[in-house]
């Protein structure tokens, strides 16, 4: 796969791409009235990347501007310690995730229960800068430490009859506090098709801003699925299990009219209860005319990732 920037000028299509280079082309004083709509000029282009703000390097696919770090750790979606979206950065603050033993189990050969630093050790670690939308209509934009998921499913080497990958998340009320309460049934959970979960985008995240993952944000480890609503990126995770059936996810599980098993980002299927056509870039400051920006299939990824939902109806599979 390449991970090419998406700044050559020619093929930036999408408005809202536009939109972005253009407020990143002002930010980094090329732009000196906002009513200039920039040409694609090479030499300003140039520019921008020498001034490297924000930055457009090869992992950072859509080259947005990242979400500062304190609203990204502090506006958490993470029901084992609380509903609200300041309430994980306080609760969770005591939480130890170390040492963090994981299960592998199901249609594998390498079965067992690993201590997390073994398991992880010596695969390729990376920085992917990513998109990050929320079924709740909020996006951010965050730069993610750790390694692409199909490099841990190689190491654990799925049987062929393995179509999917299943994924659980700690159940401890005692140190997941709001567990104690059944709001959802616990453990979280999670899944993959196999080709989903090997696609190079699908990802684990160790860390993010370059350091370790708050706890908040699901230390020691989470996946990162960028082109499906933020649900699918599972917390804090202790098993991994492979199987030949569409696993259960807990979103679905809760309201199956609401979410589906594959929940990519999709402009064009709206939630039962609100629209998805737009969101909320959290920290972003939202200007008179557009406070919301435009929702994009796939949240942007298309070109990486549609290939894999071929001939499949995504207004039934949502
Ligand atoms: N275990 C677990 N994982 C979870 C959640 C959760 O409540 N529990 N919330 C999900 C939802 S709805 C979102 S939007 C993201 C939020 O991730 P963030 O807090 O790092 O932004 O985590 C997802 N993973
Ligand atoms: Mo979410």
């Amino acid at each position: 796969m390449k991970f090419i920037p998406d700044c050559h000028p020619n093929e930036v299509t999408d408005e809202d791409i536009v939109r972005h280079r253009r407020r990143f082309l002002k930010n980094a004083g090329i732009l000196a009235t906002s009513g200039f709509l920039p040409g694609c000029d090479s030499r300003a282009e140039e520019k921008a990347q020498h001034n490297q703000k924000p930055d457009c390097k090869p992992y950072n696919l859509l080259c947005e501007e990242v979400t500062a770090e304190k609203y990204a750790t502090s506006y958490n979606n993470f029901y084992e310690f609380s509903l609200l979206k300041d309430g994980p950065a306080r609760l969770a603050k005591d939480f130890n995730p170390h040492p963090w033993e994981v299960k592998v189990a199901g249609l594998v050969e390498q079965p067992g229960t690993y201590d997390l630093e073994k398991l992880i050790a010596g695969l390729p670690n990376e920085e992917r800068i990513y998109r990050f939308r929320c079924v709740e209509a909020w996006s951010m934009v965050i730069p993610w430490n750790g390694f692409a998921l199909h490099h841990l499913i190689r190491r654990l080497k799925p049987l062929s009859s393995a179509r999917y990958v299943a994924f659980e998340t700690l159940y401890d009320p005692n140190r997941m506090p709001n567990q104690h309460r059944h709001v959802i049934p616990w453990p979280y959970r999670e899944g993959l098709r196999m080709d989903e979960a090997m696609n190079e985008l699908a990802f684990m995240a160790t860390g993010m801003y370059g350091k370790p993952l708050p706890n908040q944000n699901g230390a020691p480890i989470r996946l990162v699925v960028p082109w499906k609503y933020g649900f699918k990126s599972i917390k804090s995770i202790v098993a991994i299990h492979f199987t030949d059936k569409q696993p259960v996810n807990s979103w679905h599980q809760i309201a199956p009219q609401e979410y589906g098993f594959y929940a990519n980002v999709n402009p064009a299927v709206d939630h039962p209860r609100w629209s998805q056509a737009s969101e909320r870039r959290i920290g972003a400051k939202a200007s008179l005319f557009n406070p919301r920006i435009k929702t994009l299939p796939f949240n942007g990824y298309g070109e990486y990732v549609a290939d894999l939902y071929k001939g499949m109806d995504l207004r039934r599979f949502f």
